[in-house]
């Protein structure tokens, strides 16, 4: 857990005090989708997120979950954190291939057109006993952008359920638009850094998104979400996949680590990374700077390799 500020006590509502946003949830969905029916972007709009949705077959998630296995040991090797795998679509070729997968970037079409861009990914790699939680919060807090309009992508490379700490969304809490957060404090082993307080009074009781490896959920970036730590033997992975429209604009620049998935970005506002011509994974000197202020440090590699060793 990264603590960014001294005091865990203050109630806030804004990381980003000099930037003009607009900063609510905004209705998705085309007039004709051609993979998601009319219901389903209903339930989106309503409930802030849908889930399971079937994608990858059994075969070809195990292909994936293969590649993740040689990755994620290769990545705490060299000094990587199991959180900190963010934006390696960059650098690494089997993840650009997940992130641009187009059964994937069809069901996103359907919410939010005939543009789509990859913002950022990230792996949330829960290990087998990890005693990190990610406390609840609405990602749009965390991100320079306007309009907040982005959807969240979140594949199951594992089966994941209640016992290996599947993330939770409180259902419709997405139409409070901000709500007031706090810097986490040391002892919730928060991955990220904010915590909204009294979650369940802001929608329905939450919801657990439990999957069978190769299917996604969707989340919209208002919906409070969250996971609690994985007391089980068994690894809980999946690839947080950030999707928004051309028109939608970074500050900061939030837009360097981007691909365009679907249509064209006419203003060239966004970052267009080509697929990566190998595997080969960054080390954190060279990509310092890189991750974003956010994301904990807490998890070291030591730990996470002994937790991996036990899947
Ligand atoms: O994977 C988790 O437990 C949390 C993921 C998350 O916060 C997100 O995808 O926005």
């Amino acid at each position: 857990m990264l603590d960014s500020g001294p005091d865990s006590m203050t109630q806030r509502t804004t990381v980003f005090p000099n930037v003009d946003r607009v900063l609510r949830f905004i209705p998705l969905g085309v007039e004709e989708p051609r993979v998601l029916t009319p219901t389903q972007i209903r339930r989106y709009n309503d409930a802030g997120h849908l889930f399971p949705i079937d994608i990858f077959s059994s075969a070809e998630i195990a292909e994936i979950r293969a590649y993740i296995d040689d990755l994620l040991p290769r990545a705490l090797a060299a000094g990587w954190g199991n959180y900190q795998v963010v934006n390696w679509h960059k650098h690494c070729r089997g993840i650009w291939d997940i992130v641009t997968e187009p059964r994937i970037i069809n069901v996103v079409v359907d919410l939010l057109g005939d543009t789509v861009i990859l913002r950022h990914s990230h792996l949330f790699a829960k290990l087998p006993g990890d005693p990190e939680r990610v406390s609840w919060h609405q990602d749009a807090s965390y991100w320079p952008l306007t309009p907040s309009r982005v959807v969240s992508a979140w594949p199951a490379i594992d089966d994941v359920d209640v016992d290996n700490s599947a993330m939770q969304v409180i259902p419709r809490s997405h139409h409070h638009a901000q709500l007031t957060f706090r810097n986490s404090n040391a002892t919730e082993n928060n991955v990220l850094n904010q915590t909204v307080d009294n979650a369940a009074d802001y929608g329905d009781a939450p919801v657990v998104l439990e999957m069978r490896a190769g299917q996604i959920s969707l989340h919209s970036d208002w919906i409070l979400h969250g996971s609690e730590p994985n007391g089980s033997n068994r690894r809980r992975c999946g690839l947080a996949m950030r999707y928004l429209s051309a028109d939608v604009r970074a500050y900061d620049g939030w837009n360097a680590n981007s691909i365009s998935c679907r249509g064209t970005d006419a203003g060239g506002h966004w970052a267009n990374h080509p697929r990566p011509h190998s595997e080969a994974i960054p080390t954190p000197q060279s990509a310092a700077g890189q991750l974003p202020a956010h994301i904990s440090t807490f998890a070291t590699p030591e730990a996470s390799a002994a937790a991996l060793g036990s899947r």
